[in-house]
């Protein structure tokens, strides 16, 4: 399969591919995609262009990465710079000063006492990570029993061995063996018998915390190790915690001595108009696992970010030995280290959570504007995420959302869905123009598909 790109900027024989068959696509549909490819060459600010020489508008900001919006010259020549001056540095016994001090300013936007972090590359090594430092922490306490994991149905963890054993996505678990022992689930608090068109926070569902307890009582409290969520659910289809669920569970974790750990790789970096879902929910977790808005996606990066207690409990012992036997190669990657620093600059000197905040309710009102639209049965919004939920169509799941992720791309409009939800998350830059120019794509598409 050939493409032809009028706008081959860089190395034509890279923007010319001539054969798409070696490169194994994720979560993609390789042969429906390879027989009529979509491919990004370009990107700024809220558009990418397509390798047909069409703008189209972000309405994801990537996979839910891109906060800063594209193309930042700020984020873009950090990264330069820092290729040119370190390009690497052993992450293990070495240090370079950019990762101590992003360090430094990620625990500064964490919620107070969340004050040490854990670089990895990715959200699913962060995940990984915080259930290994969240098992290795009570057995460095003494209490080596503690090593059962309890996620959520419909869960998103990333897909490490571990992310899926906790995740709750029954495609992302079920052809791979028995994955981790000793894991349980919460129910998941998806209802829209009692939900649906909810404003804000759905009032029905904060009783489904208390499964914790009724897990506890199962599987006593001196086995289990975590809790992880998602404080607002993303890529299952954006489900809003219901009102009081997260205090619940951080109170029946106290109670019984477990950690609780938000995974907060879609929510952190001002999705929800504020450095962390934790913050917006006023519910301090022991462990934010983050990822993605950390660099706004333009160098891979994830961080475990945990509260002193934890970080405390492994300082001790000889000073000579290592205190947690874990780490990637890339842990902290000196351009990852310079995106991240120079994309937080963005976001204060922007002040872009403050400005996802002020806009959220634009937002939300414009993704209430598809009510009464053909097939809609649920819209969801919170900062600027929102889920629009279809009625499938009859023994063809995913095809009716799939067929407007294909109708609005041909649009210019760039959705993402799962199963029949379509999620929306642009970069926090997004101009309210731009709001209406989406919800207006979007309603014409819903009123064209079968
Ligand atoms: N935890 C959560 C809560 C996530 O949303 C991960 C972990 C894994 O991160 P990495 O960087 O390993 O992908 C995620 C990632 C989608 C979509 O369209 C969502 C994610 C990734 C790709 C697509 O919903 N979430
Ligand atoms: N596999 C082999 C053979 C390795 O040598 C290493 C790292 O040295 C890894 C896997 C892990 O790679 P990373 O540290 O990039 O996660």
């Amino acid at each position: 399969m050939s493409l032809n790109d009028p706008l081959a900027g860089g190395n034509p024989s890279y923007n010319n591919p001539n054969d798409l068959e070696a490169f194994w696509m994720p979560f993609t549909a390789n042969r429906q995609f390879k027989q009529k490819p979509r491919m990004l060459v370009r990107a700024e600010g809220m558009h990418y262009t397509s390798h047909d020489g069409r703008r189209i508008l972000d309405g994801t900001a990537g996979l839910w990465c891109v906060n800063a919006g594209h193309a930042r010259p700020k984020i873009v020549e950090a990264v330069q710079q820092q290729v040119r001056e370190l390009d690497y540095a052993p992450a293990f016994q070495m240090g370079h000063p950019k990762v101590f001090a992003l360090a430094n300013q990620v625990a500064a936007l964490a919620p107070e006492g969340l004050d040490h972090v854990f670089f990895t590359n990715s959200g699913s090594e962060a995940v990984d990570s915080a259930l290994k430092i969240a098992i290795a922490y009570h057995n460095v306490q003494g209490e080596a029993g503690r090593t059962r994991l309890i996620g959520r149905e419909r869960g998103y963890h990333g897909v490490g061995f571990g992310g899926i054993s906790v995740g709750g996505i029954v495609a992302n678990r079920r052809f791979f063996g028995p994955l981790i022992n000793g894991v349980d689930h919460l129910p998941h608090t998806h209802n829209l018998e009692h939900n649906a068109f909810s404003h804000g926070l759905p009032a029905w569902g904060g009783h489904l915390a208390d499964e914790l307890e009724r897990l506890v009582t199962l599987h006593d409290a001196s086995t289990i190790a975590a809790v992880i969520v998602e404080p607002v659910a993303g890529s299952t289809g954006v489900l809003l915690p219901p009102v009081g669920y997260l205090q619940r569970l951080r109170e029946i974790c106290d109670k019984h001595g477990i950690l609780l750990i938000f995974d907060e790789v879609i929510t952190g970096f001002g999705r929800l108009g504020s450095s962390f879902g934790a913050e917006h929910f006023g519910v301090t977790p022991d462990i934010i696992t983050c990822a993605k808005g950390l660099t706004s996606g333009v160098v891979p990066m994830g961080g475990v970010i945990v509260n002193k207690k934890i970080y405390d409990a492994f300082m001790h012992g000889p000073e000579n030995v290592i205190e947690l036997f874990h780490g990637y190669t890339y842990s902290g990657h000196p351009l990852a280290a310079a995106a991240g620093l120079a994309t937080l600059d963005v976001y204060a000197e922007e002040g872009l959570f403050a400005r996802a905040a002020a806009l959220a309710p634009y937002w939300e009102e414009a993704v209430n504007s598809l009510k009464g639209l053909p097939h809609v049965i649920d819209l969801r919004s919170i900062g600027l995420i929102a889920g629009i939920e279809l009625e499938p169509i009859a023994g063809k799941p995913t095809a009716r959302a799939f067929e407007a992720f294909l109708r609005s791309y041909d649009a210019g409009l760039l959705i993402r869905t799962t199963g029949d939800i379509i999620a929306l998350s642009p970069p926090l830059v997004i101009e309210k123009g731009q709001i209406d120019e989406m919800f207006g794509t979007l309603a014409t598409v819903l009123k064209t598909l079968p």
